[in-house]
């Protein structure tokens, strides 16, 4: 097979006991699976001039990651992605701003992207672009006379067309996406978002009959790849984990009473406030549960430079305080909540501890967490799963206690209801859940995704194409012609000349995006 080269916004170097967040789980047990290259940013911002990209080697994968400069980091990653793209995908306009030199920004560092990844391509590679920092990439690639094959994964959901629209530039980025060959979402749902916006922008024509789509001088294949978990690994780390210090403590801190879990980064999109809303309302209207329940809440902190994030931060911590302050004892506390980092085994011997999982987004591409809870679960006595509908998750999970996050007292009453379901029920439940997450686990998606880009046509008749209306946008940013390739970057690790650093995840400092 040919070499797989992933690219994302941030490369999460293997280390162990890492956590990985959940676009670095996809993109970590593809390049284990297939060897290859990942390339994307180091985490780091240089506080000068940046320089070039560094080569690294672990666990037999080969990394190149480059840092952003200061303006690059809020142009590009606070601001346009993160202030413009998340929250409009995730359906909330009132945390959405969009400015033109933003945009301005994460253009040139998309090329900047390109530039680093030309000049290491072979020409075989399959190349698979992860998430919505890098929507044009392909195009910055093609523009610099990339031929092979481009792949792209969208990780959160593509809007409506009436959310969508409201991106000034929503059009030159769905063109952009026509670059790729194939071009893979979550859900259903959202291929017909991205199949309503081909309509609205490039008329119905351009819709093919296979989901495909054919316009702007192009044709790109459209479908879904829900995205799993590693079942296997799962199930071996949730039942070792009673051996581990830290699940013992967490147990024994339980006092015998039952867990209630939820496992969030810090993100609006989670529907943390409304899930302590319910767990308050559920303790008021069914106090017989006092004393026998402990939520637990992990949410280590995400883009904490966003400002959105710092709000729903003091919401929660007032949240918390709240029904600790109305209903706690000098024994009892009902919600522990924690902004910290769990260690992946630990936290999957958590996840099997819990007799209820709340996971309860607001929107959500797919959720990892729910696939995770339920694979970690002991079968003879499973938990049960709480899920929001409006997580991806929920098209697969359907024997799920399904519950709409909006609706603070249903989600309460799922509770009470989880809290007190018969074991055969958790169990038909569970094993339903289990057939679903086992036939389209981590290593399906991963094969699934390839074979469909491996079986594209190739990209390599691009030469021929007309230049896209977002090479001609980056060109007029740049003051460059579309046209012309650019020079691969100077420095080079390679040439000695870059600056070697060593990239960690810092648990604190947003190991996801
Ligand atoms: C994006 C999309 C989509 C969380 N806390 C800790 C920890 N985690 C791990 C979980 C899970 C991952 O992070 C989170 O994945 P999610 O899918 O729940 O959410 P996002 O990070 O928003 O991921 C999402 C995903 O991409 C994949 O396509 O499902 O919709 O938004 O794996 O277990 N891991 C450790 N400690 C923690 O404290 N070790």
């Amino acid at each position: 097979m040919s070499r797989l080269v992933a690219i994302s916004n941030r490369v999460s170097l293997p280390r162990k006991g890492a956590s990985s967040g959940g676009l670095a789980v996809g993109v970590l047990a593809a390049m284990r699976a297939h060897g290859g290259l990942w390339i994307g940013w180091s985490g780091e911002v240089a506080a000068g001039q940046i320089g070039g990209i560094d080569s690294t080697r672990r666990d037999r994968l080969a990394f190149a990651t480059f840092d952003l400069s200061r303006a690059e980091h809020e142009g590009y990653y606070l601001g346009f992605s993160n202030g413009a793209l998340w929250p409009l995908f995730h359906n909330f306009l009132q945390a959405f701003h969009y400015s033109p030199e933003q945009y301005a920004t994460y253009l040139s560092v998309n090329r900047r992207f390109a530039d680093h990844t030309v000049p290491l391509l072979r020409a075989d590679d399959l190349v698979w672009v992860h998430d919505y920092h890098l929507l044009p990439l392909g195009s910055c690639l093609r523009a610099q006379g990339a031929t092979q094959r481009l792949g792209f994964f969208l990780h959160i959901p593509f809007p409506g067309f009436g959310v969508f629209r409201a991106l000034p530039v929503h059009r030159e980025l769905l063109e952009a996406l026509l670059a790729y060959d194939l071009v893979g979402f979550q859900t259903r749902d959202d291929l017909a978002g991205f199949h309503a916006a081909v309509c609205e922008v490039f008329g119905a024509a351009a819709l093919l009959p296979d989901g495909s789509v054919r316009a702007a001088g192009r044709q790109v294949r459209a479908e879904v790849f829900p995205i799993g978990v590693d079942v296997a690994e799962i199930q071996q780390a949730s039942a070792a984990a009673p051996a581990t210090e830290a699940y013992r403590r967490m147990v024994a801190g339980l006092l015998g009473r039952r867990l209630i879990i939820g496992v969030d980064r810090l993100d609006y999109s989670k529907g943390l406030v409304e899930r302590f809303q319910a767990y308050e309302d559920f303790l008021a209207r069914y106090p017989q549960n006092h004393h026998d329940v402990t939520f637990v809440q992990i949410a280590p902190l995400s883009r904490t430079d966003v400002a959105e994030y710092a709000v729903i931060r003091r919401a929660l911590e007032q949240a918390s305080g709240r029904t600790n302050g109305r209903f706690a004892d000098p024994d009892w506390t009902p919600v522990r909540y924690l902004n910290k980092n769990v260690p992946h085994a630990a936290l999957m011997g958590y996840l099997r501890a819990a007799k209820v999982a709340l996971v309860t987004p607001l929107r959500d591409g797919m959720n990892l967490v729910a696939k995770e809870f339920v694979a970690a679960q002991d079968p003879e006595d499973p938990g049960v799963l709480v899920l929001s509908s409006l997580a991806g998750a929920a098209r697969e999970l359907t024997t799920a206690l399904l519950v709409n996050p909006y609706d603070v007292s249903a989600v309460a009453d799922a509770l009470q209801t989880a809290l007190w379901m018969p074991r055969p029920q958790r169990r038909e439940r569970f094993e339903a859940m289990m057939a679903v997450i086992r036939g389209n686990d981590i290593h399906a998606w991963i094969r699934r995704f390839l074979e469909g880009l491996q079986g594209s046509p190739s990209g390599r008749s691009t030469a021929a194409l007309r230049p896209s209306a977002i090479s001609l946008s980056l060109a007029r940013s740049t003051g460059r012609s579309a046209a012309t390739p650019r020079a691969p970057p100077s420095s080079d690790s390679s040439t000695g000349q870059a600056k070697k650093r060593m990239v960690e995840n810092s648990p604190s400092t947003d190991p996801w995006k």
